[in-house]
Parts: C-alpha cells; sequence; structure tokens
C-alpha cells in the first residue's frame, strides 16, 4: 500500500475518486486496515440519503438507477452507485450494469458523472451485505450524496443489503414473473416506493393494479408506497420517480422515523460482525480452540463449555 488510510480519506474528501476506490477495497478486504478506514469514516457518516433499488434480474435496474442518478446530478447531488451482485463472481449483472450506465454517465458535467463501484461475491454471503453497508458508509463519509445502491432481488443477502437503505426502490416490469419473484424474495414489503419499469410494453396498468392490490391488503398508517410507471429506457416517468424517493426521505425526517430505521439496522449490523467473527473463530481456529474442541470431543467437556471459554478468551480488536 502506497498510501495511509487517513491519507487517502482526506484526498478521496476532496474528490480524488482513485483514492476513494483504494478505501472501498481496503473495507472489502476487510483486516486491520478495514477497520481502521471504517474507524475514520464512522464520525462523517449520517449525512447521505441511502437509496436501495432491488427487483428482479433484467427488470432494468441498472437502467432506472442511471436514470435517477442524472436526476439528482441536475440537483447538484454528488452521487455514489453501488452495484451489488451477490449472484456474480465478477462477471454478469453488475458488470453489465455498469456497461449501461458508462453511456449516460458521458451526459454528465465534467466532474459531476457518478462515482460507480461494483461488487461482487467472494464466495462468503454474510461477507459481502457487511463490505457492502461498509463501503456505503465510506462513500457518505467521504461526500458522496445521495447513494444508490442497485441489488438483484433474488435472495437473503440482497434484502439485508437493500434493508440498510433509507428509501427502498422495488422495479418490477409487467406481467406477473418478476412480482412473484420479487415477493418470494420478500423484497415487496420492503418497498418505500414501486417503480413499474419497461411501461412501454403491455401490461403496466395491470401490473400497477396489482400492486395496489396488494397494498390494499398491507396496513399503511402513514406511508402508503406510491407506484409510478417508467420506461427507464427512455426516461419516462423517472423524474416523477425520484420526486417520490426525496419525498419519502423527507417523511422520514418530518415523522422521526430515520433514526428509528438507522437504529434498528445498528442492532443488526453489530450482530453481523459477531457472527462473522465468530464463524471465522471455527473456519481458522487457533489451537487453543482445536484444544478445546478435541477435548469435546474426547468427551473431556460440554460443548457449551467450549464454547463459553472461547468467548471469554477472545482478545479484543481480533478481526477475522
Ligand atoms: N423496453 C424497455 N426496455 C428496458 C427498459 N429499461 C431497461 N430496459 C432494457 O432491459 C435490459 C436490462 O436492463 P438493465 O438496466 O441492465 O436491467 P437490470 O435490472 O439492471 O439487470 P441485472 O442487473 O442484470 O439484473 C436492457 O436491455 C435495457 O435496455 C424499459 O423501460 N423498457
Ligand atoms: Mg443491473
Amino acid at each position: 500500500m502506497t498510501r495511509e488510510p487517513a491519507e487517502l480519506f482526506k484526498a478521496a474528501c476532496g474528490g480524488d475518486r482513485r483514492a476513494t476506490g483504494r478505501l472501498l477495497s481496503l473495507v472489502e478486504r476487510g483486516g486491520a486496515d478495514g477497520d481502521l478506514v471504517a474507524q475514520i469514516a464512522w464520525p462523517k457518516t449520517g449525512g447521505a440519503h441511502v437509496v436501495g433499488v432491488t427487483g428482479a434480474p433484467g427488470v432494468g435496474k441498472s437502467t432506472l438507477v442511471d436514470r435517477m442518478a442524472a436526476a439528482a446530478i441536475a440537483e447538484g447531488g454528488r452521487v455514489a452507485i453501488l452495484a451489488v451482485d451477490p449472484s456474480s463472481p465478477l462477471t454478469g449483472g453488475a458488470i453489465l450494469g455498469d456497461r449501461v450506465r458508462m453511456n449516460s454517465a458521458l451526459g454528465a458535467p465534467a466532474g459531476k458523472s457518478p462515482f460507480i463501484r461494483s461488487m461482487a461475491s467472494r464466495g462468503q454471503s454474510g461477507g459481502l451485505a457487511l463490505a457492502a453497508l461498509g463501503a456505503v458508509r465510506v462513500l457518505d463519509a467521504v461526500g458522496h450524496d445521495p447513494i444508490i445502491v442497485e441489488t438483484v432481488g433474488t435472495g437473503q443477502v440482497e434484502v439485508d443489503v437493500v434493508n440498510a437503505a433509507d428509501t427502498v426502490v422495488v422495479a418490477v416490469s409487467p406481467g406477473w414473473g418478476d412480482a412473484v419473484q420479487a415477493n418470494k424474495a420478500g423484497l415487496l414489503e420492503l418497498a418505500d416506493v414501486f417503480a413499474v419499469n419497461k411501461s412501454d410494453r403491455p401490461g403496466a396498468a395491470d401490473a400497477r393494479r396489482d400492486l395496489e392490490l396488494m397494498l390494499d391488503l398491507g396496513d399503511h398508517p402513514d406511508w402508503r408506497p406510491p407506484i409510478v410507471e417508467t420506461t427507464a429506457t427512455a426516461g419516462e416517468g423517472v423524474e416523477a420517480l425520484w420526486k417520490h424517493v426525496c419525498s419519502h426521505r423527507l417523511h422520514l425526517l418530518e415523522t422521526h422515523s430515520l433514526e428509528a430505521r438507522r437504529g434498528g439496522r445498528a442492532a443488526e449490523e453489530v450482530r453481523r460482525h459477531l457472527h462473522n467473527r465468530i464463524d471465522g473463530l471455527i473456519a481458522r481456529p487457533s489451537e487453543q480452540v482445536r484444544q478445546l474442541i478435541r477435548e469435546v470431543t474426547e468427551g473431556l467437556r460440554p460443548p457449551s463449555e467450549a464454547a463459553q471459554t472461547i468467548l471469554r478468551s477472545q482478545p479484543p480488536g481480533d478481526s477475522p
């Protein structure tokens, strides 16, 4: 490493994109440097509007995100986009998504184009969600606002990732396929705003009606998720979509529910870190842990007591 995290952080705050990229790599890698970056970033976080965008594969998330970014940039935002793809080991959706975006990013005024980063699975499901949350925090701390996180909605990691957003946009396209898939993955109930994308195709009105019916079944005391029809490829409806996203943030602020949302997530994130560390203790056991497991195997002590002993003897700051 050529530069220290603190120095990188300063450069990143000044708009140095390579420095931001380096910081994100450190967070992704984890370990002591990752922890240090998290520590430096932490006091400066909380200012950004974090917007999650999810939905079935190919529904048009990247195209939508790209258009939303343009809307945010037009309002003076310093936009960052994070594409999280748990299904892909470095190729596929996220990368394709980037290609879609690059075309439109060319249209942004010099120096205003969004900062874009893709994160793919490293074969470690809990790790990806944590790395993504860590990355959002770094992007926030170095001054990006809003931060738009795209993730394919097919599983638990995705739910965890979008759950970390202040505002969640769930995208579906005409035809029940996407909505059913999103419903199975538990995404529909996470939605703060719905986008019925590809509304240039037949069936958009039906998709909207189906979503309305589903919403009618639920309880929405102070925010009923609005449904916006969009054609991302043409940019149609995206301004309205972005307006609803911004109204949702205002709603959170006015009802003081932003802190509550973020508070609930904090507990969850701590739980995840703990979980990761404990997994690490078993996946990469120290001599002491090996010995304790041998003793359990030989019937010398019960597993619960071995677990207790391991927990008690954890040195502070020992990051897996
Ligand atoms: N007809 C039509 N096509 C669209 C629209 N939005 C996106 N597309 C097309 O749908 C395809 C997928 O778009 P993406 O934006 O890459 O979709 P995605 O949801 O990000 O895909 P993954 O990240 O792979 O899950 C591309 O060929 C887009 O051009 C739309 O509103 N109407
Ligand atoms: Mg995409």
